[in-house]
C-alpha cells in the first residue's frame, strides 16, 4: 500500500474504482489539470515509493529514522510508558518498531484504509513485540475513527511519520489534525513528522533523482489510468517535472506534455498543448514556526521538536 493510508480500494461491478474515475475525470477537466496524489499508490506505485525511500537523494526517510533512533530516551521521558500508540497508516517496517521499543506502550492500534496491508503489517508487528496487544482498525482516518474498546481508557499517542501531512493543502491538513484530535481524545499526544524547507537544489533532486525512479513513480499514474479507466494516454509524451512553489513552500510534481496530445479516459476526450501539465502532487515543507502554526490550527499545542543532525527533517510532539 502507499504511505499512511492513502490508498482507496473500493470497486464497482465493472472493477472500476468510482472515486478514482471521478477524481481523474474532474481533475483532467480543470484549466490546470490536477490529480490527487493518493492515486499514485497502486501495487506498482507503492513499490516505486519504497524504492524512492532508498534513493541517495531522498533524505526524508533516513533523516526521520535517524531522529527516532537517536532520541529514544527523550521520547521515553516525555511520552512515558503505558500509552496506546495509534498509528495513522499501517506502520513501516523500521520506524514503528523504533518508537515502540523506545516508549514501552500498552497497546498498538494501526489505522489504515487498505485492509490486507493493514493486517499484514499488524501481524508483522505483533511477531516483533510478543505480549503487546495489537488492534488493527480498517478505517478512513481523514474522519473521526471509533477506537477498539480495549484501548478506550488508555492514554493515547498518535503517530504520523513520513511528512505525509505535507502532501495535503493547509485546509485538508487542518481538517485531518482536528479529526485526529477527535479520534484520540483529551490528553492525547501526537508525534508527527514534517519535512523542512531547505536549498532548492536539494529539494528538487530529492523529487527528481538521477536514476529516474521518481519519474517512473509519477508516470505510473498515467499507466494506472490507462489500465484501470480504459485510457489511451500516450505516456511517453509526458515528462516528469519537480518544481519549487515558493508561495506555498512546496515541491510540486507535474507531468508535462512534450507535444500537443489528445487522449480519452473512460470515454471522455481531452487535449493538451505542448508545455501544459498535469499537477500530480504537493509536498509542503515547513519551518519551526509554520509547523507550530499548522499544529495549533489543528487543535494541537506543540510541546517538543527534534531534527536530524543535518536539520533536514523535523519530528514534533504535540498535545491535544
Ligand atoms: C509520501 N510522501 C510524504 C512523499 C513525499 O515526499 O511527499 C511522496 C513522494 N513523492 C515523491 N517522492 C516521494
Amino acid at each position: 500500500t502507499g504511505p499512511k493510508g492513502l490508498k482507496l480500494v473500493e470497486r464497482d461491478e465493472r472493477g472500476v474504482n468510482p472515486a478514482f474515475r471521478a477524481d481523474v475525470l474532474a481533475g483532467l477537466s480543470e484549466q490546470q489539470k490536477a490529480i490527487p496524489a493518493r492515486w499514485f499508490y497502486d501495487d506498482a506505485g507503492s513499490q516505486l515509493f519504497e524504492d524512492i525511500t532508498q534513493l541517495p537523494e531522498y533524505y526524508p526517510t533516513r533523516a526521520e529514522t535517524e531522529i527516532l533512533r537517536a532520541r529514544a530516551f527523550e521520547f521515553a521521558e516525555l511520552i512515558g510508558p503505558g500509552r496506546a500508540v495509534v498509528e495513522f497508516g499501517s506502520g513501516s517496517s523500521v520506524k514503528t518498531p523504533l518508537l515502540l521499543s523506545a516508549i514501552a506502550p500498552s497497546a498498538y492500534v494501526p489505522l489504515d484504509i487498505a485492509g490486507d496491508f493493514l493486517r499484514a503489517a499488524a501481524a508483522e508487528l505483533a511477531a516483533k513485540f510478543p505480549g503487546l496487544p495489537v488492534h488493527p482498525v480498517e478505517a478512513d482516518f481523514m474522519r473521526r475513527v471509533e477506537l477498539p474498546p480495549e484501548v478506550e481508557w488508555l492514554p493515547k499517542l498518535g503517530f504520523f511519520p513520513g511528512s505525509t501531512i505535507g502532501n495535503m493543502v493547509a485546509r485538508t491538513a487542518t481538517d485531518l489534525l482536528r479529526s485526529m484530535r477527535e479520534t484520540l481524545g483529551v490528553g492525547a499526544l501526537l508525534l508527527i513528522g514534517m519535512d523542512l524547507i531547505k536549498d532548492e537544489e536539494v529539494l528538487i533532486s530529492a523529487y527528481d533523482d538521477a536514476a529516474g525512479v521518481t519519474a517512473r513513480f509519477n508516470r505510473n499514474l498515467l499507466h494506472r489510468i490507462n489500465r484501470e479507466l480504459g485510457g489511451d494516454i500516450p505516456v511517453d509524451a509526458f515528462a516528469h517535472q519537480a518544481r519549487w512553489n515558493d508561495v506555498y513552500a512546496r515541491i510540486e510534481m507535474h507531468l508535462v506534455a512534450l507535444r500537443d496530445v489528445a487522449f480519452s479516459v473512460s470515454g471522455q476526450d481531452f487535449s493538451m498543448n505542448a508545455g501544459e501539465s498535469i499537477h500530480t502532487e504537493n509536498s509542503h515543507k515547513f519551518t519551526r514556526r509554520t509547523s507550530n502554526m499548522l499544529l495549533a490550527a489543528g487543535g494541537w499545542e506543540p510541546r517538543a521538536r527534534w531534527t536530524d543532525s543535518e536539520e533536514r527533517f523535523s519530528l514534533l510532539l504535540a498535545e491535544a
